[in-house]
């Protein structure tokens, strides 16, 4: 396996993984904000401080719009977060960089379109399309490192 060094110098596929990883994690944040931004607009609170805090006890409830943030946030910790270990090592087993930069460049479109047509209560075969378009790039990178990782037993 080649360095870290001669990774980013020789096929620039650690700075397409980072650049990907890190735009898939400020989308993350995002969909923090938002659910804090609809808690807001529906008063609905997860905690009786706040709810006290925003007008009182009647606003410590669940709300509909809440339950879907918390849901797209869910979902993208199942599938981002094992994203960034796959990502990370198979970038250092020295993939053709334009197949990593595929390889990444759908899992970041299908991360975003997923969100999009979650919180946007689009079609759900767009969401669930975005869902296995995303996994499938990621499952790809799983099999590349057990078939690299078999090899050095
Ligand atoms: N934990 C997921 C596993 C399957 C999955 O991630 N499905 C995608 C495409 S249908 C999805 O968007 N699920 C909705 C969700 O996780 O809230 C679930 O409960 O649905």
């Amino acid at each position: 396996m080649p360095a870290l060094g001669q990774v980013m110098e020789n096929g620039q596929v650690l700075p397409a993984f980072l650049l990907c990883s890190t735009l898939l994690i400020i989308k993350m944040y995002a969909v923090g904000v938002i659910t804090g931004y609809t808690r807001l607009r529906k008063k609905a609170f997860a905690n009786p401080e706040d709810a006290l805090r925003h007008g009182g006890l009647q606003f410590y409830r669940s709300d509909p719009d809440v339950e879907r943030c918390l849901r797209a946030h869910r979902n993208d910790m199942e599938t981002i977060y094992p994203f960034l270990f796959l990502g990370f090592i198979y970038s250092f087993l020295g993939p053709t960089p334009l197949i990593a930069w595929i390889h990444f460049l759908v899992v970041l479109t299908g991360r975003v379109v997923h969100t999009v047509a979650y919180l946007g209560k689009l079609n759900p075969r767009i969401r669930s399309g975005a869902y296995v378009l995303a996994q499938f790039a990621c499952v790809s990178m799983a099999l590349q490192i057990i078939w690299e990782a078999a090899h050095h037993l």
